[in-house]
């Protein structure tokens, strides 16, 4: 077993349970899954594609609720033990620090990352069409929204939670109005989270399971090794697209060079739960939770775009799975 480490703060309550049946692949599923049911809320159509961090010793997040009306809205929401939630009944209301910057026509997709001294949230901006809204917070109570970071067409806008050689970096996915049938992950770099440029290539389709395309999942998590991004890839079946999701390691320095790069899909759509649901056959990764001094890592991902899952590994036999299977 290689001796990777995660870089970063230990979780020790990090919700996880070890593998209770053989699989496949170095990731299992949390048996009492889906946590998150879809009606956990009085007005929730489906609650789904959302993120966790630790907040205050215990847990805290940005949940994609769509409503009974079928708007795509956020919701904040808390956690002791970061499996059972309470989410907050009303959608986060954004603050606008500056009057010109417009409310959200629709919001989903949030990942938050924490930088620095407070969590930033990304999420699938409606904008003039979709675009990558960043907003802050520091207790989950109050949300500040501040400038769009990319103009239109842009989906899976993910930050990482630390400077690389002077610069936020942030990943995105260019994309178009609607269920788009292409999709590249790029990495864009920015001195102070307003102006972004020095875009940069990261990777696009390969394997058969995301050859339609691909996007940045959960913020990335800091190794020894290199980044390490869990990303979705979809699939176009005769019956639609099939969403499932995998894992590279990237050059610390240089996230935008690919160091390894899973050929198999670590996660995809098999369970009764990830079957069925208003978009089946979706498994959609957007946070991951790590405890550095074990190295575990546990991931939830929205599953059919209606419930919500988690999914766990451990780093070491995590990274030695991708360098096994790697394709570079
Ligand atoms: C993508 C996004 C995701 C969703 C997926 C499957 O385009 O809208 O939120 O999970 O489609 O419907």
């Amino acid at each position: 077993m290689s001796t990777i480490k995660i870089v970063g703060q230990a979780l020790p309550n990090i919700p996880w349970e070890d593998r209770t049946k053989p699989g496949q692949g170095p990731m299992w599923r949390y048996s009492k899954n889906p946590i998150i049911p879809r009606d956990l809320i009085p007005t929730s159509n489906s609650i789904f594609n959302s993120a966790a961090v630790p907040f205050e010793g215990k847990f805290a997040g940005v949940f994609r609720c769509d409503d009974i009306c079928r708007n795509m809205v956020l919701h904040a929401g808390f956690s002791e033990n970061g499996v059972d939630w309470n989410i907050n009944h009303e959608t986060i209301k954004w603050i606008m620090d500056d009057e010109e910057v417009e409310a959200p026509t629709y919001a989903y997709d949030p990942r938050v990352c924490w930088i620095e001294d407070r969590y930033y949230v990304t999420w699938c901006n409606g904008w003039h069409g979709p675009t990558i809204g960043l907003g802050w917070t520091k207790d989950f109570k109050e949300f500040h929204m501040v400038e769009n970071t990319l103009l239109p067409y842009n989906r899976n806008g993910v930050l990482f939670p630390r400077k690389v050689n002077g610069r936020y970096l942030m990943f995105s996915r260019p994309s178009d109005t609607g269920h788009t049938a292409f999709g590249d992950i790029y990495i864009s770099q920015s001195e102070d989270l307003v102006y972004w440029g020095r875009h940069r290539y990261v990777m696009g389709p390969q394997q058969p399971w995301e050859s339609t395309k691909i996007g940045a999942g959960p913020v990335p998590i800091e190794t020894t090794e290199g980044w390490l991004l869990f990303h979705h890839g979809v699939l176009t079946s005769c019956n639609g697209y099939v969403y499932s999701f995998g894992a590279v390691i990237l050059d610390l320095e240089k996230p935008w060079q690919v160091r390894y790069r899973c050929k198999p899909y670590l996660i995809n759509p098999r369970e009764l739960y990830e079957l069925a649901g208003d978009v089946p056959n979706v498994t959609f990764p957007c946070a991951a939770l790590a405890d550095a001094p074990t190295g575990r890592i546990t991931i939830y991902y929205g599953c059919a775009d209606t419930v919500t899952g988690l999914a766990m590994t451990q780093v070491d036999e995590l990274y030695d799975y991708i360098k096994k299977n790697s394709s570079v």
